[in-house]
C-alpha cells in the first residue's frame, strides 16, 4: 500500500496494533493468500437441542454448570470428524501427502479486548458435554486474562468461530491452516419451516463452513454440513454418544 497522509483529509488519531493483532494478522493473511477457500452455508434445526440445553442448565444451575450451544457443536463436530476423517487432516510440507489425525483437538476462536485468539480444547472425543462446556469457560477466561501459552493454542485439528452470542446471519471464516476446515456459527433464530403439511416455527442455527479446496471437494463439504446438521437436530442420538 502506498503511504498516505490521511491528516490532509481531516482529523485523525494513530493507535498501535496490539501484539495479538499483529500476530493474528500475519497468520490470517498467510492463510487467506495460500489456501483456496470455499464457504459452504447451511443451517441446523436446533429446536429440541435448545429445549434440552435450557432444561439441563436449569437443573444444574446450583452446581454452576452453564452449557452453551458451542459445547453441543463440539460434540457434533467430533461425530462428523469420525464419519468424515478427511476433515481431520493437514497437507504435509510437500503438498503431496495428507496427514490424517487420530486425535480430535478443536480450536475455539475467542474474542478478547486485545484481539482474536484460538485456544485448543484437547481430546474432545473423550470428554462429556459438561466437561467440554467447563473447558470452554476456562479457555475463554484464560484468553481474556492473557494467560494462554503458545502450547494452549497449538495442535488444533479444526476450529469453530462462534459469533452466535452476538448476532449475524452468515460469514466467511478463514481456515486456520494447517487445519483444512473451520466452522462459523451465527445467531440462531425462529423460522417458519414447511413440514410437509404446514409451516412450523423451528429454531434454525446458521452454519458457515469454510474449507481448503485442495483437500476437500464441494460435495464432501455439503455432506459434512448435512451430517453435522442431522446430529444437532437429533439431540437424542447426539446425547447417546455423550458420556
Ligand atoms: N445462537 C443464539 N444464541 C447463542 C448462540 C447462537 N449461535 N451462541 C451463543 N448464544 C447465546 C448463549 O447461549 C448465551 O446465552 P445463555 O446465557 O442464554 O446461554 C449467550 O449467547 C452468550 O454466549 P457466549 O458468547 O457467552 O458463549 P459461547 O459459548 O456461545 O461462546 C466464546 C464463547 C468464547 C466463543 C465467545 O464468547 C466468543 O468470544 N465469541 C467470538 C468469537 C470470535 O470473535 N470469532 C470471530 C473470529 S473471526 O474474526
Amino acid at each position: 500500500m502506498p503511504e498516505i497522509d490521511f491528516s490532509q483529509f481531516g482529523e485523525i488519531e494513530t493507535q498501535p496494533l496490539t501484539k495479538i493483532n499483529k500476530l493474528t494478522g500475519q497468520f490470517l493473511h498467510r492463510n487467506w493468500v495460500t489456501v483456496p477457500h470455499v464457504t459452504q452455508f447451511d443451517e441446523a434445526d436446533i429446536t429440541e437441542l435448545e429445549a434440552f440445553r435450557k432444561q439441563l442448565n436449569e437443573e444444574h444451575k446450583n452446581e454452576g454448570i452453564r452449557v452453551t450451544v458451542l459445547a453441543f457443536l463440539m460434540k457434533a463436530l467430533v461425530s462428523a470428524l469420525k464419519e468424515y476423517p478427511r476433515f481431520n487432516s493437514s497437507l504435509d510440507a510437500t503438498g503431496e501427502n495428507l496427514v490424517l489425525k487420530k486425535y480430535i483437538h478443536i480450536g475455539v476462536a475467542v474474542d478478547t479486548p486485545d484481539g482474536l485468539v484460538v485456544p485448543v480444547i484437547r481430546d474432545c472425543d473423550r470428554k462429556s458435554l459438561v466437561e467440554l462446556a467447563n473447558e470452554l469457560i476456562e479457555a475463554s477466561v484464560k484468553a481474556r486474562d492473557k494467560k494462554l501459552s503458545p502450547a494452549d493454542m497449538s495442535g488444533g485439528c479444526i476450529s469453530i468461530s462462534s459469533l452466535g452470542g452476538i448476532g449475524g446471519t452468515a460469514f466467511t471464516p478463514i481456515v486456520n491452516a494447517p487445519e483444512v476446515a473451520i466452522l462459523g456459527v451465527s445467531r440462531a433464530s425462529m423460522q417458519p419451516v414447511w413440514n410437509g403439511s404446514e409451516f412450523e416455527p423451528r429454531l434454525m442455527l446458521p452454519l458457515s463452513f469454510s474449507y481448503d479446496h485442495r483437500v476437500i471437494d464441494g460435495a464432501q463439504a455439503v455432506r459434512f454440513t448435512t451430517y453435522l446438521g442431522e446430529r444437532l437436530t437429533d439431540v437424542d442420538a447426539l446425547l447417546q454418544a455423550i458420556p
